[in-house]
């Protein structure tokens, strides 16, 4: 049986751990990438480590969620953030030259390599053959000093896809069809490759709409092997040195396998509030649509935006619906100005936004009340569009671009001719917006590192208490989502580097008395269900409650981003055996953990007293060892200068 290419990239870069599922391994990182809204702490933290360079071939410090500028602070940040850059030795992609993953594809990424990065869509890149893994801003500050990336190694869930796509029918269903099958759960402690004869069909932006959005899978990264498709795009962008193909060997093996025959697919929707709510347009077409939304990093590409904009030629979009789109990134805004899509779309009546997250991240562009959007998105949370009554559907751009045309869900398969749309051979370059570093040595030493008064220091905190005692001061359900336990849009979002104000939006959504009980309480738990913290990287879902005094998470399952960010910060991660264990507890019990460092440190097996009922319930851990050494330091980042005192 041959490798598959998932373990192939991965033994490469192996510095710890053998590539058996399950068991704690260790990799090299090639590469990193920030945007601004994690970015900030993470360079906090990176000054914190206290080295004075990156150590990785590329880092790539980039602004693209915190564009609104209603006051000081996205500004102050954006500097701050373009200071850390020149000193530290990272490329700054400034405000205005696109989102993350579709500008580190288009410049950066590069087949064969591992990328680490703090957004959950990281693993975009993975659409070009390498191994790229969304994490916390802190384990992208210790990957940008040179230090391993520790993760539990995944299954390799091999999707073998043959036949082709219709007309009409593209990336987005591909993936949506993945979530229709496997749920927003189904990809946890998996790294999903596509392999077969379908691959080579699809070019490298359906790919990448694929290996984005298997975020929403819960995977721990999505990979398409680098071949043909590969090598064009990266000629297209002048970056044909950076080519090498990377597969699978034939006949390899997978842990699981799954198929999908491309020929099979139809338009697919997301209903709301969850991705994986998924049917055929035609199920639900008709239903009267007020926002249409193209863009964010799953689908903003030239291709997303030319297909639009030919739907749109000549016509007018709905007068019941506003149609917004985003371009996701400066190459594709001039590109599509140059080919005159642009103007197509303006004169049909598109709400042009800058490159960025914009209405994804909820940065403005809230749907009315009680309406209905229809967005090309990845993430259809509820309330993340910033309105908490709407309901969003997430739909490949042809949909988007159909229903945006008939005021009604629309299978764009009612449009006629599915159009060509010829990729550049060659797009224009021009990196006028990435910034290099300062030099290392003098002129990288003489850059000062702006600060205003939105970048609070980081809070520091004590290593885990011999016994933990406190109040539930939460019980949730299955499936909770980093956006419900720390809010992102525009009035949130620019809080990012000023802890104790945005500790006060924890759990916002879910209960707005959150923030007061837990100071109330100094010390307590959150009772979760299953998939708990699933979602984006944002460690600051880890960060605010712990700053509130929440000692520990127990839950049925943990998804992985935020499981780690919970140990990174002192948390205590504990899993419920059973249903019934989960029903042992309620809101406002008290809870107590004696000689917890001890217990941790004896095995799996952790016994938690709820003193309110008098019972003891069995729960679980299951950190590796360096993960409990980090937990019972009270974080990485104390765990880092321990290390350092040591040596
Ligand atoms: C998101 O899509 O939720 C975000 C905003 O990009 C997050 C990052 C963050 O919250 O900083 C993500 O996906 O990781
Ligand atoms: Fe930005 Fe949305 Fe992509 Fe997150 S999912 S990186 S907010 S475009």
């Amino acid at each position: 049986m041959g490798t598959n290419l998932a373990r192939k990239i991965l033994k490469a870069h192996l510095v710890e751990g053998e590539l058996t599922p399950g068991t704690q391994i260790a990799i090299k990182i090639d590469q990193t990438l920030t945007q601004d809204a994690s970015g900030t702490a993470a360079y906090l933290q990176f000054e914190a480590i206290g080295l004075p360079r990156v150590r990785t071939e590329v880092s790539v410090s980039y602004v693209d969620h915190n564009m609104l500028q209603m006051g000081f602070e996205n500004a102050d940040d954006h500097r701050f953030l373009q200071s850390t850059a020149h000193k530290f030795g990272l490329y700054f992609s400034r405000p205005g030259n696109g989102i993350c993953h579709q500008v580190h594809a288009e410049r950066f990424a590069a087949p064969g390599k591992t990328l680490l990065g703090s957004d959950s869509h990281t693993p975009l890149c993975g659409g070009l053959g390498m191994i790229a893994i969304g994490a916390g801003g802190l384990d992208v500050a210790v990957a940008m000093g040179g230090g391993a990336f520790y993760l539990i190694m995944p299954k390799i869930l091999g999707v073998k896809l043959t036949g082709h796509l219709q007309p009409w029918v593209s990336g987005k269903d591909v993936i949506l069809d993945m979530l229709r099958r496997l749920s927003v759960k189904g990809g946890v402690g998996r790294i999903i490759e596509y392999f077969g004869p379908g691959v080579a069909s699809l070019g490298v932006i359906d790919r990448t709409t694929i290996t984005n959005m298997g975020a929403e899978l819960g995977a721990t990264t999505s990979i398409f092997p680098s071949d043909e498709q590969t090598r064009l795009y990266l000629e297209a962008q002048g970056r044909g040195a950076s080519w090498q193909p990377f597969a699978a060997d034939e006949y390899a093996e997978y842990d699981e396998l799954i198929e999908i025959n491309l020929d099979e697919l139809e338009p697919l929707i997301a209903q709301p509030h969850m991705p994986d709510n998924v049917v055929p347009v035609r199920e639900v077409a008709g239903i009267p649509v007020q926002q249409v939304s193209v863009g964010s990093c799953t689908n903003s590409s030239f291709r997303d935006l030319s297909i639009v904009a030919h739907v749109l030629k000549g016509k007018a979009v709905h007068p019941n619906l506003s149609f917004t789109v985003s371009p996701g990134s400066k190459q594709v805004y001039a590109t599509v100005a140059r080919t005159g899509a642009l103007a197509d779309m303006i004169d049909a009546g598109a709400r042009m936004l800058e490159s960025a997250c914009g209405p994804c991240v909820g940065m403005g562009m809230a749907p009315p009340s009680n309406s209905v959007a229809v967005r090309s998105f990845n993430r259809n949370f509820e309330g993340r569009s910033g309105t908490k009554d709407a309901r969003v559907y997430l739909a490949s751009p042809e949909t988007c671009a159909a229903t945006a045309l008939t005021g009604v869900i629309t299978d764009p398969r009612d449009m006629g001719e599915y159009p060509a749309i010829a990729m550049p051979v060659r797009f224009d370059i021009n990196d006028s917006m990435i910034i290099p570093p300062a030099a290392e040595g003098a002129e990288a030493e003489a850059v000062e590192i702006q600060r205003g008064p939105n970048i609070k220091p980081l809070p520091r905190f004590g290593p885990l208490e011999d016994s933990l005692t406190g109040e539930v001061v939460l019980k949730v359900g299955d499936n909770i989502t980093t956006d419900h336990i720390s809010p992102a849009g525009a009035k949130v979002l620019p809080l990012r580097s000023n802890l104790p104000a945005l500790a006060e939006f924890t759990f916002e959504r879910v209960d707005k008395t959150f923030a007061s009980r837990a100071k109330e309480a100094v010390s307590g738990f959150i009772i979760g269900g299953s998939n708990y913290g699933q979602g984006s990287a944002r460690e600051q879902a880890a960060l605010a409650p712990r700053y509130l005094g929440i000692k520990g998470v127990m839950a049925l399952s943990f998804a992985r981003i935020h499981r780690s960010n919970l140990i990174n910060f002192g948390l205590v991660p504990l899993i419920f055996a059973s249903q019934e264990d989960y029903n042992l507890v309620d809101q406002a019990d008290h809870l107590e953990i004696r000689q917890v460092r001890e217990q941790l440190q004896a095995g799996p097996n952790v016994v938690v007293r709820n003193l309110t009922r008098g019972l003891d319930i069995n729960l679980t851990h299951n950190m590796s060892q360096h993960e409990l050494e980090i937990l019972l330091d009270g974080g990485l980042l104390n765990h880092l200068k321990i290390q350092a005192g040591n040596n």
